[in-house]
């Protein structure tokens, strides 16, 4: 359907949030395996943090794996965002989000593939290993269709599987400290900006009085 003619114009000063987790999960197969030297499978997955559907507002999600890998580039479009391969080693994926308005910046996250853990269960095979992170998408100034996809209610969906054994809610107060005095950070600077930009346009000012008396005096 087509967007309001107002669709690409900027809700300035606004700010929206959405938190996600990234990562993979992995599990041995307890030996290397004769057709191909393989030795896990893995997953790789991008999700929402709590419970949505992330459709709403993401096109599609591309994950780009190592190149030896057979089509590397692999683009999910609908939920779950995740890629399942098998493998013998640890490398970088890169996973680039797409959002719904293309005129909004799509966001790119490098994640290192963790197969191998220093723990007995782990190298037993009893227990998975899963890495991953827990972070905040900051939409500054979203496009008014951006607004409204981030904002409109949600239907009911099914639950996300969290891995066991891990701590979100240290994981989130962890990523949330971060973020905080980020923003504290970044406030610093805006207001010492704006002061500089107040100076500036003082002398600017000065200038042309004196370009104007300049004038008036030939
Ligand atoms: C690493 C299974 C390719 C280098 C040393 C890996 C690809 C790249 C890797 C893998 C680095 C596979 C294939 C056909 C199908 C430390 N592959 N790079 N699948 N980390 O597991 O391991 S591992 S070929």
């Amino acid at each position: 359907m087509a967007e309001p003619a107002d669709g690409n114009a900027r809700r300035k000063g606004v700010i929206l949030t959405k938190s996600i987790v990234y990562g993979n999960i992995a599990k041995y197969f307890g030996k290397k395996r004769d057709e191909d030297g393989h030795t896990h499978a893995w997953t790789c997955y991008f999700r929402p943090f709590k419970n949505e559907d992330m459709s709403t507002f993401v096109r599609k999600v591309q994950f780009k794996l190592h190149e030896s890998i057979p089509n590397p580039i692999r683009v999910i479009t609908r939920p779950p965002y995740e890629v399942g391969e098998t493998g013998w080693g640890e490398f970088e994926i890169i996973i680039k989000v797409f959002f719904v308005d293309p005129s909004e910046k799509p966001l790119t996250i490098y994640h290192l593939l963790k197969l191998f853990q220093n723990d007995p269960a782990v190298i037993s095979g009893k227990k998975n290993v899963v890495s991953e992170q827990y972070d905040e998408i900051v939409f500054t100034d979203p496009t008014s269709t951006m607004y409204r996809v981030l904002t409109s209610p949600k239907s009911m969906v099914p639950a996300v599987r969290h891995e066991p054994g891990i701590d979100y809610k240290d994981m989130e107060e962890k990523a949330l400290t971060v973020l905080n005095s980020a923003q504290k950070k970044i406030k610093l600077e805006i207001h010492d900006l704006s002061e500089q930009l107040k100076a500036s346009r003082e002398s600017t000012g000065k200038l042309k009085d004196q370009i104007e008396q300049a004038e008036d005096d030939t």
